[in-house]
Parts: C-alpha cells; structure tokens; sequence
C-alpha cells in the first residue's frame, strides 16, 4: 500500500497499540509543504515501521500527536530522492524521532539533492547515502538544534555541511574529494576509528589546511572544538590525490594513506609519490643510491615533478645519525655549498627530475649517512 499526499496534508499514524510493522510506503510528491503526525489512539509511546518515503523538493515535517508519551519513533526502510526539481534541498524536520535505512537518488538520471538534516530529536538515525544512478549527487546538511547519526557506509560524493545540532559519524565514509564545512554552533562527531580522508574542511567559513584534524584531546596534529569523538579527518594534498589517481591508487583510507604500503614493496605512499615510484607496483629500483666516485661519494635518486611543486624536500646529511647537516633540493641545480657539496637536478620531460648530490671526500672521513626530508602539508 502506499499512501500518496495533496499539498497541505496532514497525515496521521495512529494505532491503538502505538505499533505498525507493514511495508507501507509513503509518496510524498514534489513542491508540496506535508506533515505527518505521530501519533496513537491511546496514551503511551509510538514506533511504527513503514516502507520507503519518498520526497521531493519539499520540506516534510514529522510531529509528536498529542497521545505520545514516551519516544515517537516513525522508520523507513529506504528514503527515495527522485522526485522534484535539480539541486534543491529536501528537508526533514519536526520532533518526532525518525530511522532510515538509508538514502538515494534512486531512479531519477538528472538531478542533484541536498538532503537537510533537521529537527530536534536527539536520536535520528540514517542508513547509507547513496548518489543517483546517473551524474546527479547527493549532499548533506545537518541544520536544527537535534542529532542524526549516519550509521551506514556511504557512497555518496556530495558536501557535508554541518550548520547546527551535531552530525555523528560511525563509518569513516565521508566523499574523499568534496568538502566538510562545520559552522561554530555546530559539532561533528567522529564515532569511528582511525581516520577518513575528505577533500577539504572549513571551519566557521575558513577554509583549512591539508593535514590530519581530530578533536581538542584527539593525538592529530591539527584540532579543533568543532570536531568530537575519536575519529580524524585527513586531507590530502591535492597534487597527491591527482598522482594517486593518476597511478590507480584505490580510494580508500587506508590505501591512500600516506604511510601505507598497498604494493607491499617497502615504500611507503608519500615515498613513492616523492621519488617518481608507483604505489601499485614494486618500485624497488626507485629508492635511492649512495655509490662511490671519483674524488667523494654520489648520492643519486629521482624526484616527481608534481612532488617537486608542492612539497619542499631536503637531504640530510650525517657522520653519526646524532648530528644532521640538511641540504635543500630546490627546483635547480645548486652549490658547492660550504661543505663542497653540490646539488645537479636534471629534469626529464615525462619523467622524474634526476638528482646527485656530489659529496667530496674532505667532507667526512668515515661513515657517511644521508636520508630524504619533506614535511607534506
Ligand atoms: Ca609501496
């Protein structure tokens, strides 16, 4: 069965045991203003289960009725963002406490929906947001005083943005290239483990640094009062995503990572991503060389050139491993420096930069130990 709305409806649930478990599904059409009360026919609490809502650019109001005492609890299986017109927002509002099971622009090729999270409930629950089966997008925005709790893993490619009321997170699935705005009112709750990589953040409408950003007692380097729970976020570089996609890296966290190792080859992402390697394949070859030469000693390795133009890189020098001496490798050939050591970099079109560091021998007398520096924002 399926109940379908004229503009102005209000729709009223109520049973007299304050319990409904069929797979009714309600058809709210587009551009229309609709309410549904919760409600019973006798005092007490209410927690129906109803099949799939389907909304279109409208705001949906649902409402406690006057019999409630207790919780108001309306569930969905399926929330459908097909109807109404291109990339307007759909709002779900009211005190009534609502569960979804997830969300989707489900058959509709054309249209982008902005999914308004609103209401004052404390304990609303939605499953996993899902885009359209064409280019349209879903995006999120957490406004009202209430809480809502993404429980799924989302799929999604929208922005996230969390105007009022707090906005929990229990996967760490959040689009790895779009953008996470919190406004100082607001709190995004991290409610998972490890980290999501996210495309961007904003902070009460300043755009924030690339970097890992947790919460105040969080172990991130960067952190913020907007953000709660045990959960980071980590934006990449944006030059390091093109490389990772350019080379096939697979849009996880924990591929993209870059302390991961997905190749297995030894070499860490940012590693690889410095010296030209390839993070799907075993680039060994790749690492750098200290030979013998004539007069001193050679310090030999490749550098990408996207790598190049957006991260500083040094090589450190040491006789002991207690005292580093550092060398930056700028974007031209430079020295002798005072220590008689020059730096030659040769580009190569299409491929990474070669770079020699030439270390004569009146430099040090013994061990000599050298390793790459670059801090990634
Ligand atoms: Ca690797």
């Amino acid at each position: 069965m399926t109940f379908k709305s004229s503009p102005g409806l209000v729709l009223e649930l109520a049973t007299a045991d304050g319990t409904m478990a069929n797979p009714y599904s309600l058809d709210m059409g587009s551009n229309r203003f609709n309410t549904v009360l919760v409600n019973r026919s006798t005092s007490g609490p209410a927690d129906y289960s109803l099949g799939t809502l389907k909304l279109g650019a409208s705001t949906m109001t649902f409402h406690r009725g006057s019999n409630i005492s207790g919780s108001a609890v309306l569930r969905f299986s399926t929330l459908d963002l097909s109807a109404g017109n291109n990339d307007r927002p759909v709002i779900l509002n009211g005190n009534a406490t609502l569960r979804i099971g997830n969300a989707a622009i489900l058959s509709n090729t054309s249209i982008s929906k902005r999914l308004q999270l609103d209401g004052t409930a404390t304990d609303n629950t939605l499953g996993p947001l899902a885009n359209g089966p064409g280019a349209g997008i879903l995006s999120v925005i957490k406004a009202g005083s209430g809480t809502w709790t993404l429980t799924g893993a989302n799929t999604h490619t929208g922005t996230t943005t969390v105007q009022a009321g707090s906005l929990v997170l229990e996967t760490p699935t959040l689009p790895d290239a779009a953008a996470v705005s919190i406004q100082s009112s607001a709190a995004l709750h991290l409610a998972f483990a490890g980290t999501d990589i996210i495309g961007s953040l904003i902070l009460n409408g300043t755009t924030q640094s690339a970097g890992t950003w947790g919460s105040l007692t969080s172990s991130a380097a960067k952190r913020s009062a907007l953000i709660t729970g045990p959960g980071t976020l980590t934006i990449l570089p944006a030059s390091y995503i093109a490389w990772a996609n350019a080379n096939g890296l697979p849009a996880s966290a924990t591929a993209r990572a870059l302390a991961s190792d997905p190749d297995q080859d030894g070499i860490a992402n940012c590693l690889e991503w410095a010296l030209g390697g390839h993070p799907m394949q075993n680039s060994t070859q790749s690492l750098p060389k200290l030979t013998p030469a004539a007069g001193g000693r050679v310090f030999s390795f490749t550098r990408d050139p996207a790598f190049r133009a957006s991260v500083p890189l040094s090589a450190d020098w040491s006789t002991d491993l207690l005292v580093w001496q550092r060398i930056p490798i700028g974007a031209t050939s430079s020295g002798p420096n005072s220590d008689g050591i020059s730096v030659t970099i040769t580009p190569v079109v299409g491929s990474p930069d070669q770079v020699v560091l030439t270390i004569p021998n009146g430099t040090t007398t013994g061990n000599l130990y050298l390793r790459l520096a670059a801090e990634i924002p």
